[in-house]
Formats: structure tokens, C-alpha cells, sequence
């Protein structure tokens, strides 16, 4: 083991030295890799900031998880599709249409690939977005307050895996279907799947201003199934491509099923064409159920209204809008370079890495160079369209990611590694072991014109030894690798939570300087906020008890209640009167059915307690939020159905 040059850095150098004995033993890669500098790259001093922002996919915990680089601090764990106990999300009376969808409430999402919003083909940092896979939907987050404020279902879809990108100027976010399905839905035999089912490509429109989130169309498309999704750029602008698989349309044993064909194909969609056909009126309207659940920040609280009707397009309807471009072996990954001149289609079980060149795609188009057709789409010849392959790079390509400097970087889930190789002369310049299998990985500025092109990471499926074992299941892994100089360098593990799919990550001082600190008290317009203690009650209405609270360091008014009977549905409305920065208040009370809340400073949130038992229970503060956090308490008595006990509430005296 090396000496230790710096002692700040001991522990951090420590643990990435273990690494390097790892990275010799295992792959005969370059130790150097690891040499003692590598700490001092990725350590960010107490008190500092990290450069960047990375938000990584939680997968099966339905959220999404902030970390910073280079130094792989964990900040935030986003609640979104889940619920979340941590701060009452989808528990709270505010919160719980969040997660309503045509199926009814839905506690948990599986959620993939988050991509941010851009202006111009930059990003912007003002919303992120992601999709939920099982229960077809897609979330926006402010980026401002880092919450939750918007979740559109999409109807006709199933499996919603390509998805969520977005285009050059946030016009749409993205969302395609990965398992064709009737649409209609309807009772019908699964073996007569092929030629019956059909897959729906999802152009969900954002509002420039607001960001609100509409489904402007989906295209109905044939029933393969469709994998990723990237935008085009500069000149592909205008432009969507998804991978397909399955294009043999089986439904059964898809491993050896859909496995036949030795080419599916990239759908090449002109989204602006379609766009035009929509905005003069063509397609059609057809009946969908669907809920949109908008956060509103002023009331603090979600409303879910479930929409009736979508516009679906037929793409033969539109011709010279959708094509297929013939790419080797059920691709996964669908990756656009910066420039948007070239299309990368990861063929999971091909040998080569398949690169088509946008301008012979249009060249190829234009004089009708077509290899037939399916179900009346055009398929373009593999030869016109190919700009050239990565020969022999690695097995079992999965996702591209690039740099500035016009390098590529393919990770390999079969061979663990990631592959650096030249955009336009197909080179291979190095390669890296991951631990182990990496699925995704992520370049700040990545699905833009302009990554940054200094760190990327990895993010791998697979663990094992690489932290103390934690029992059966062990959390994933992300590896940060320095790309600023030709090769590789490894500089540090971190661990992931739930399944890291895609990550999304952005210099932090776009975002750092518009951070929410607090909700203005003065702004706060939820029907049953409380902004003084003066304004605290107890109201009675039927049995359902509405209870104003407030909470300030360190007592909750009222924190004596009287009067409530087992069988009532008593609602804590909570306002957190603090106007200072990172000051929560918590609010729980014994036997309560449900979550506690967790309010931020001008905030109301509501709990509901349905009381089962007579006696008098405590409620309190779950944050530890001042020295007298402890004295944070109250007492609410619970009388028996038939008692006349009256209803009355008290701060700093006896009740009478
Ligand atoms: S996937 S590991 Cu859900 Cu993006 Cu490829
Ligand atoms: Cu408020 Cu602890």
C-alpha cells in the first residue's frame, strides 16, 4: 500500500487505496490509477460545496436521490412515486393525490431515468423529470424547492421505459411504452398479440412559463417493444429516437423469442412534423382515463383530476414522419451525440457497436431508399444509414454517454466496463473495469449540446465485495471516474439507493442560487393554515374535527385538546410558523394510522388521526429542531362515543 501524502485526506485515501488492490487483483488494470492524488481529487473539505449535482435514479424506491460530486455525499432523498414516512409525502392529506392514478391511490413506483430541463440544448436546472416503469406516469420536480410538484399518468402505455428525455428546449418530455398492449385495452388472447398490439409513444407537452405538463399526442405505433429514447440536437432537433426490441413481437420465452431477428430497428420519429399534423387538427381524440396530480405551492397541496380523452396519430396518417433504421440485436441504450449527427444503437447481444449518421438518414429518405416496410412504415437500409461501427469493443453494450472533446463512453454489463472510443473514426482509446456490471452512466451536461466533460460515473447493478456486506442485499454501487485526461481514472465508490437506472447531473451553481430556503408565511393560502397562534382552533363539524395548529420553537398551540370522541376523523392541520431556513417542526400522535408530517419553515400540512380508544394521548415534535425540542408536546383527550364532554383547546392554562 502507498504511503499517505496528505493527512486530511487519510481515511478517503485509505478506502480508495483498498480499491486499487481490488482493481490489480481483479482485472490487471493500471494501479496507478490509483496513486495518492486521487483522494485530494474527489475530497470536498467540511464546509464546501461540491462542483456538481447528480440526481441518480432510485429504480424499485419510486424516488430520486441528489448526491454531489465529486465527493459522493448523499443530500436528498426525493420522494415521488413512493410514499415517504421521512417527510409525510403521499401520507399527508396534501400529498396523497400525488399518487392517485385511473388504477386508484398507488403507494410505490419503480422509477428510471431522470433527465433535466433545457433551454437552447443547454441545461437550465429549473424542473427534473422521471418516469415511473409499472404504473405508467411521468414526475416533474422543482428544482427550486426539490419537490414533487407534478405527475401526469400516461394512458395506452405499459412499462414506461423510454423515458423521460427531453428536447432541446423542454417543448416535450418524452415517455415511451416498453410492452405493446391492446389499445383499447380489452379482454382478449394473449397469443394473438402479433399484429394486434401496439405501442404508444407519448409527446407530453411542458408550458414554457409554468412547466405544466399535458399530453399533447402519442403515436400508436407497431407492437414492438421500445427500450430508450434520446432526443435529437442542433440539426436532428425536431427529431426522437427509440430503440426497439422484440420487433418479432412474441409473448412468450422472450429470451430466446425475441431474439430471432438478427436486426430490430431505431424508430426515427419527426416529432415536429407530427406537431404540425396535431396543430391542424389531425389525429383523433380517443377515450383514455388518466389522472395529472399538480402541487400547488401556494396552498401546499395536490389536486389529482383524472382526464377522459388523449389524441392519438396513426404515423401512417403522417407521411415522412416515423422510419426504421435496421440496428443489430435487440439494442438497449439509444444515444445521441452532442452535435446530433450521430445515432447509437447498443445491440445487447451484437458484437459491434452500431453508429447511423443523421444526414444519411435524411439523404436516404430523401431519394426513398427503402428496404420495405413494416406495418407500413418505411425501413431504411442499414448500409445508407450506417456512419460506422465500434469494432469489437467489449460484450453486452447498454448505454453511450459523451464528452466535449467528441469521445464516447459505452458501458458493458457482461464484460464490466466502460469503453472510451473515438465519435467518427470508431476508435477504441481505453477502457475500464466497473464493480460490477454497470447498467447506466452519467457525464454532467449529458443529453445536451454541452456536456462537462471532467467526471463521469458509473453506475453499477451489481456489489458484492466492494463495501462490508450488509447481509443479503447490499446497496448498489456508482464508481466516479475522472475523464479530463485521455484515459480513465478511477477515483471513487459510492453507494446508490434502490436501483440506480439512469442519472441526470448539472453544475450545482445554476441550481445552488435559486435553492428555496423557506415558504413565505404571507404566501400561504391553505384554506386551513393558521398563521399566528392567535388563530388556532378546534372546529367541529359532524364527526370530522378540524384541528388549526401551529408550531414554532418549542411549543404547538393549542397543545391541550378536549372534547374529541372515539370515532371521530380528527384532521391536525399544522402550520409551521418559522421563517427561518432549515427549521422543520415534526408532528405525530400515538396510535396514529399513518405517517408523521414533517412541515417546512410557512408550510401546512394535515394528518389525520382516526382515535379508537378513550384516554388521553400525547402527540409531539419528531425533528429535533431546539434545545427545548423535547418540550415540543401536547395532549389531546379522546372520550367515549356517547360522552358529552365539549370540545376545547388551551395554550399555557388549564382547561376549564
Ligand atoms: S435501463 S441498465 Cu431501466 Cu435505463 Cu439500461
Ligand atoms: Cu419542533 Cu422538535
Amino acid at each position: 500500500m502507498k504511503h499517505i501524502l496528505k493527512p486530511i485526506a487519510s481515511l478517503v485515501i485509505v478506502l480508495v487505496t483498498f480499491t486499487s488492490c481490488n482493481n490489480t487483483k481483479k482485472s490487471g488494470s493500471n494501479s496507478g490509477a490509483l496513486s495518492s492524488n486521487v483522494a485530494e481529487k474527489v475530497f470536498v473539505a467540511p464546509g464546501e460545496h461540491d462542483e456538481f449535482y447528480a440526481f441518480i435514479s432510485g429504480g424499485y424506491s419510486g424516488n430520486l436521490t441528489v448526491y454531489g460530486l465529486p465527493s459522493g455525499r448523499m443530500f436528498k432523498e426525493i420522494p415521488v412515486f413512493s410514499q415517504f414516512p421521512t417527510s409525510g409525502y403521499g401520507y399527508s392529506e396534501e400529498t396523497k393525490p400525488m399518487l392517485n392514478t385511473s388504477h386508484g391511490f398507488i403507494p410505490w413506483g419503480d422509477s428510471h431515468h431522470p433527465d433535466i430541463s433545457q433551454t437552447n440544448g443547454e441545461i437550465d436546472g429549473r424542473f427534473i423529470f422521471i418516469n415511473e416503469n409499472n404504473t405508467p406516469r411521468i414526475a416533474k420536480i422543482d428544482l427550486q424547492s426539490f419537490e414533487t410538484t407534478e405527475i401526469i399518468e400516461v394512458p395506452n402505455s405499459a412499462g414506461n421505459h423510454s423515458s423521460s428525455f427531453v428536447t432541446e428546449n423542454t417543448e416535450y418530455v418524452v415517455a415511451g411504452t416498453r410492452f405493446s398492449v391492446p389499445i383499447p385495452q380489452r379482454d382478449m388472447p394473449i397469443k394473438d398479440y402479433k399484429g394486434n398490439f401496439q405501442g404508444a409513444l407519448s409527446f407530453i407537452s411542458v408550458a414554457p412559463e409554468t412547466g405544466d405538463m399535458d399530453i399533447k399526442f402519442q403515436v400508436l405505433m407497431p407492437g414492438f417493444n421500445y427500450d430508450l429514447s434520446h432526443p435529437g440536437r442542433g440539426k436532428s432537433h425536431g427529431w426522437f429516437f427509440f430503440t426497439t426490441y422484440n420487433t418479432e413481437e412474441a409473448n412468450t420465452l422472450l429470451e430466446v423469442n425475441a431474439s430471432q431477428n438478427d436486426k430490430d430497428f431505431i424508430a426515427a420519429v419527426n416529432w415536429k412534423k407530427i406537431e404540425e399534423y396535431v396543430n391542424n387538427g389531425g389525429g383523433k381524440m380517443m377515450p383514455a382515463e388518466y389522472a395529472h396530480n399538480v402541487y400547488d405551492e401556494h396552498t401546499h397541496t395536490a389536486t389529482s383530476t383524472i382526464k377522459k380523452e388523449v389524441r392519438v396519430v396513426n404515423p401512417t396518417d403522417v407521411p415522412g414522419a416515423v422510419f426504421f433504421l435496421p440496428t443489430p440485436k435487440s439494442p438497449h441504450g439509444c444515444d445521441v451525440d452532442p452535435t446530433g449527427e450521430y445515432i447509437v444503437g447498443n445491440g445487447k447481444l451484437s458484437a459491434n457497436l452500431t453508429v447511423h449518421s443523421f444526414t444519411k438518414m435524411l439523404d436516404a429518405i430523401e431519394n426513398e431508399k427503402f428496404d420495405g416496410e413494416a406495418y407500413g412504415i418505411p425501413i431504411l437500409n442499414f448500409e445508407d444509414v450506417l456512419a460506422g461501427t465500434v469494432e469489437q469493443p467489449g460484450l453486452g453494450p447498454l448505454h453511450t454517454e459523451f464528452d466535449d472533446q467528441g469521445n464516447a463512453y459505452t458501458t458493458f454489463f457482461i464484460s464490466s466496463e466502460v469503453v472510451k472510443w473515438k465519435v467518427g473514426t470508431w476508435e477504441v482509446i481505453d477502457r475500464k473495469p466497473t464493480y460490477y456490471s454497470v447498467g447506466h452512466l452519467t457525464i454532467p451536461g449529458g443529453n445536451s449540446r454541452k456536456p462537462q466533460g471532467k467526471y463521469m460515473f458509473a453506475m453499477n447493478k451489481i456489489t458484492k465485495d466492494r463495501y462490508l456486506p450488509t447481509g443479503p442485499e447490499m446497496e448498489h454501487s456508482a464508481q466516479l471516474y475522472d475523464i479530463s485526461g485521455d484515459k480513465m481514472e478511477l477515483l471513487l465508490d459510492f453507494p446508490t439507493h434502490g436501483e440506480p437506472h439512469y442519472a441526470a447531473a448539472m453544475r450545482a451553481d445554476l441550481i445552488k442560487e435559486r435553492s428555496r430556503k423557506i415558504y413565505n408565511l404571507d404566501e400561504n393560502n391553505h384554506p386551513y393554515a393558521a398563521k399566528s397562534d392567535a388563530e388556532t382552533k378546534v372546529v367541529r363539524d359532524g364527526n370530522e374535527v378540524h384541528i388549526y395548529m401551529t408550531t414554532i420553537r418549542s411549543h404547538f398551540s393549542p397543545d391541550n385538546i378536549e372534547g374529541i370522541k372515539v370515532g371521530d376523523k380528527v384532521f391536525f392541520h399544522v402550520t409551521n410558523l418559522e421563517q427561518d431556513f432549515d427549521v422543520p417542526h415534526g408532528f405525530a400522535v400515538l396510535g396514529q394510522n399513518t405517517s408523521e408530517l414533517l412541515i417546512m419553515p410557512g408550510q401546512t400540512k394535515t394528518s389525520v388521526w382516526e382515535p379508537t380508544k378513550v384516554g388521553v394521548w400525547p402527540f409531539y415534535c419528531t425533528d429535533f429542531c431546539s434545545a427545548l425540542h423535547q418540550e415540543m408536546q401536547g395532549y389531546i383527550r379522546v372520550s367515549p362515543k356517547n360522552a358529552d364532554t365539549p370540545i376545547k383547546w388551551s395554550m399555557g392554562e388549564d382547561i376549564e
